[in-house]
């Protein structure tokens, strides 16, 4: 099963690096590797999207001046509501559902989930997807797009203002995709994105402001900036802070960390050391809701009305296996007898 190969694969990286560790013989001969091979790394800047974020921070800072200053607050609430909304398609749709399969869901849920995925404007469902999977294929190498290896910065957003790294087309390429190719609603979305992002994403929530409540049309845009700022961050941390700071309960061998300031900004992303262990788990934590998973409490909510099925889990005995095993120690258990 899916759990075997895992556990072999983590096995035989175990094996490996335990193979080159005698070649390491000092703190500093290891920075000074590093230093070099960061040195190697080709920095292609795409001055397009340095622009572009640059403007987007820039407008947000201001934005933030706005709300405090004069937005109607009617406002406030709509763009705290997109980010929710946003967050949703980013965690429930491209996340759980499209990227890691964790339970399936019908036509309708499936619509609503590419409209809030496409209003987080984060690329379309099919390369946010491809992008996802490589990194949990290839995390922390060169074929990993925000490899965490090259740092806090590149892995948060750096890696959105270069060229890739050939190895993420190269080896990037093995990764299956046919799945998404067969979900109409994904190629759909794909196919029209040019049109549907803008609007989506920028024109709707700055509009709707000015219609419905005549809301000063600029004031609505710099909302709309520090919301998309806003929920862009929230992301980010879960490629950078959630691979650096943090304890590693069920495996220390690997980078990602559990954090809980992230799973709260990130509306449960952030146990992130549980989901690269156990991937198909639709919680991607251990817990569900009351520990800031508000998008395991969504998904829930949509099984309890039939639009979710087939929600995928981890059993407790497995969980504590692989914890004493791989982890930390750091893991506190519940009820159990040590044996
Ligand atoms: C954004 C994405 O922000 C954020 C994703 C974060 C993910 C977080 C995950 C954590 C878990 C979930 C947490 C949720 C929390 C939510 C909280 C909410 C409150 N495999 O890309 P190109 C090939 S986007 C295989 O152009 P360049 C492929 O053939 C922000 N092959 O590379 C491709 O051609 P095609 C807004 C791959 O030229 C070709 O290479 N968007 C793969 O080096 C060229 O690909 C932006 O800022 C792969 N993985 O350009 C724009 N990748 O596509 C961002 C590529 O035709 N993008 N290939 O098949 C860009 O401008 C460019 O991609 C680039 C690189 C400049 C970064
Ligand atoms: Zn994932
Ligand atoms: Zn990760």
């Amino acid at each position: 099963s899916t759990l075997f190969l895992d556990e072999a694969s983590r096995a035989a990286e175990t094996v490996k690096s335990a193979y080159i560790q005698p070649e390491i013989r000092s703190q500093a001969q290891v920075s000074k590797t590093v230093k070099t091979e960061q040195n190697q790394y080709k920095w292609h800047i795409v001055w397009r999207n340095v622009i572009f974020f640059i403007y987007l921070h820039y407008a947000a800072l201001y934005g933030v001046y706005i709300m405090l200053a004069k937005a109607h607050w009617y406002s406030i609430l709509f763009g705290v509501l997109c980010a929710f909304i946003g967050g949703h398609g980013i965690t429930m749709g491209a996340h759980r559902l499209w990227a890691h399969k964790t339970y399936k869901a019908n036509l309708p849920l499936r619509i609503i989930l590419a409209f809030c995925q496409t209003l987080a404007f984060q690329n379309h469902i099919y390369e946010w997807v491809r992008d996802h999977r490589v990194h949990h294929k290839f995390t922390d190498t060169d074929a990993d797009p925000h490899n965490s290896k090259r740092g806090f910065f590149f892995s948060h957003m750096g890696w959105l203002i270069v060229r890739k790294h050939k190895d993420v087309m190269v080896r990037g390429g093995s990764v299956d995709m046919s799945d998404l190719k067969e979900d109409g609603v994904v190629m759909f979305q794909k196919k029209y994105y040019i049109i549907l992002m803008p609007l989506c994403a920028f024109i709707l929530p700055t509009v709707i402001p000015w219609y419905f409540w005549n809301e000063d049309l600029l004031t609505s845009w710099y909302l709309c900036m520090l919301r998309y700022a806003w929920s862009l961050h929230s992301t980010w941390l879960v490629n950078s802070a959630a691979h650096i700071y943090g304890m590693k309960p069920y495996d220390k061998h690997m980078s990602p960390t559990e954090n809980k300031l992230v799973s709260a900004l990130a509306i449960g992303e952030g146990w992130h050391n549980y989901h690269h262990v156990f991937p198909w788990d639709y919680k991607a934590g251990e817990f569900g809701f009351s520990r800031y998973n508000i998008t395991a409490g969504t998904i829930v909510l949509f099984s309890k009305i039939g639009w979710a099925w087939d929600l995928k889990t981890v059993s407790d005995d497995m969980i504590r296996r692989r914890a004493l095993r791989t982890g930390d120690g750091s893991k506190v258990f519940e009820n159990v007898a040590e044996s």
